[in-house]
C-alpha cells in the first residue's frame, strides 16, 4: 500500500478511538460527577504506526488484504485503574454493552494467566461499528485494561524492547521479571488498604446519617414542645458525638426513635 491508501486505510480506526476514548472517559466523569466511585482511572488510545502493522503482519504471515480481518490491535484503547478489582468491574461493564454498540469477538486474562515476559493486563477484542463517508463499517479493535502499576511496568519493558530490539540482554530480562512480580505484589498490598478505606468510608457514612436523624428527631421534638426531653437527649448526644465509635450514637439515636414512638402511640 501507498502512503495515501494506508492513510485512507487507517480512517476508520483513527474515528474508532477517538469515539471509544470518548465513550470510557464519560464513564469516568459521570461516576465522578454523581460522587461515585470510578474504576477506570484514565483512557488512552491508539492508531498501531504503519511500521509496527507492516511488521506484525510480517511476523504473522499476513497478506497485505487480510490485515483489517488478522490484525486486531490496529485501533488500540487503554483502560488504566486503581486496583485490580476495578479492571473486573470495566470487564463486566464491557460485556453488559456486548451487542448493543460493540461486540466481543474473544477476551485475553493475562492477569490469570501472565506471559512469560511478566506481562500483566487484561485484553477484549472487540468488533466496532463505525460510520465512515463511504457507508457503515466494522473493525477490530483491542481494549486493554490494567491497573497503574501494569502500566508502569509495561511502559518500561516495551521501552527496553524498543531499544534493545527484542534482544534485552538475559541479566536485565531476570531483573524485569522481578519488577513484574514486585508491580504485582504492589497490587495485592493495594488491594488490602482498598479494602480498609471502603469499610472507613461505609463506617463514615453510618455515623453521619445516624447523626442526621438523631438531630432531625431532637428537632421534632422541640417541636412538639418536649423540653425537658430535648435538654436530656442534646446533653446525651453531646456526650457521645464526638466517640470514633458509632455505636453509642446509635443506641442514643434506637432511644429517641422509641421515645417518638411512645408519644406518637400515646397521642
Ligand atoms: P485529563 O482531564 O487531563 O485527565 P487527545 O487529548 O484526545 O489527543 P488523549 O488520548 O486524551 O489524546 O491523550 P493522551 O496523551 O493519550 O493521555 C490521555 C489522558 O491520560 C490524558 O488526560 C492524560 O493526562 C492522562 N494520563 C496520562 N498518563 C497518566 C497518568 O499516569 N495518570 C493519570 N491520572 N492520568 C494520566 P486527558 O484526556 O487530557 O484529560
Ligand atoms: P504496540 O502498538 O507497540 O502497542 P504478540 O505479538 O504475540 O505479543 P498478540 O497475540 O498479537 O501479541 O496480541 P497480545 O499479546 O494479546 O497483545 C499485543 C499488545 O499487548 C502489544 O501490542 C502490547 O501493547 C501488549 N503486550 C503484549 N505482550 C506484552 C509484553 O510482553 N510487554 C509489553 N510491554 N506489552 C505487551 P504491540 O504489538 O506491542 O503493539
Amino acid at each position: 500500500m501507498h502512503t495515501t491508501e494506508w492513510r485512507k486505510f487507517l480512517i476508520p480506526y483513527e474515528n474508532a478511538v477517538e469515539e471509544l476514548k470518548v465513550k470510557f472517559k464519560s464513564i469516568r466523569t459521570e461516576l465522578r460527577t454523581i460522587g461515585e466511585y470510578s474504576p477506570i482511572e484514565f483512557v488512552t488510545g491508539r492508531v498501531k504506526r504503519v511500521s509496527s502493522i507492516i511488521e506484525k503482519a510480517k511476523k504473522l504471515e499476513v497478506e497485505n488484504e487480510d490485515i483489517a480481518e488478522k490484525i486486531e490491535d490496529i485501533a488500540g484503547i487503554r483502560i488504566m485503574c486503581q486496583f485490580v478489582e476495578d479492571i473486573y468491574t470495566v470487564v463486566d461493564y464491557i460485556r453488559e454493552r456486548d451487542g448493543s454498540d460493540l461486540d466481543i469477538v474473544y477476551e485475553k486474562d493475562y492477569i490469570t494467566n501472565y506471559k512469560e515476559s511478566g506481562y500483566r493486563s487484561y485484553h477484549i477484542i472487540i468488533n466496532y461499528p463505525i460510520q465512515t463517508a463511504l457507508g457503515p463499517k466494522v473493525i477490530l479493535a483491542e481494549i486493554q485494561i490494567r491497573t497503574l502499576a501494569m502500566n508502569f511496568w509495561a511502559t518500561i519493558e516495551h521501552s527496553l524492547k524498543y531499544k534493545y530490539k527484542q534482544n534485552i540482554p538475559i541479566h536485565i530480562e531476570g531483573r524485569i521479571k522481578k519488577a513484574a512480580d514486585a508491580a504485582f505484589k504492589l497490587d495485592q498490598e493495594m488491594s488490602g488498604i482498598r479494602h480498609e478505606i471502603r469499610q472507613a468510608q461505609k463506617m463514615f457514612e453510618v455515623r453521619s446519617k445516624t447523626i442526621s436523624n438523631i438531630l432531625r428527631n431532637i428537632h421534632a421534638l422541640q417541636k412538639a414542645g418536649r423540653t425537658k426531653e430535648v435538654i436530656e437527649f442534646q446533653a446525651q448526644f453531646n456526650k457521645v458525638w464526638e466517640n470514633t465509635e458509632v455505636v453509642d450514637l446509635k443506641k442514643l439515636d434506637k432511644e429517641i426513635s422509641n421515645f417518638i414512638d411512645e408519644i406518637d402511640g400515646i397521642n
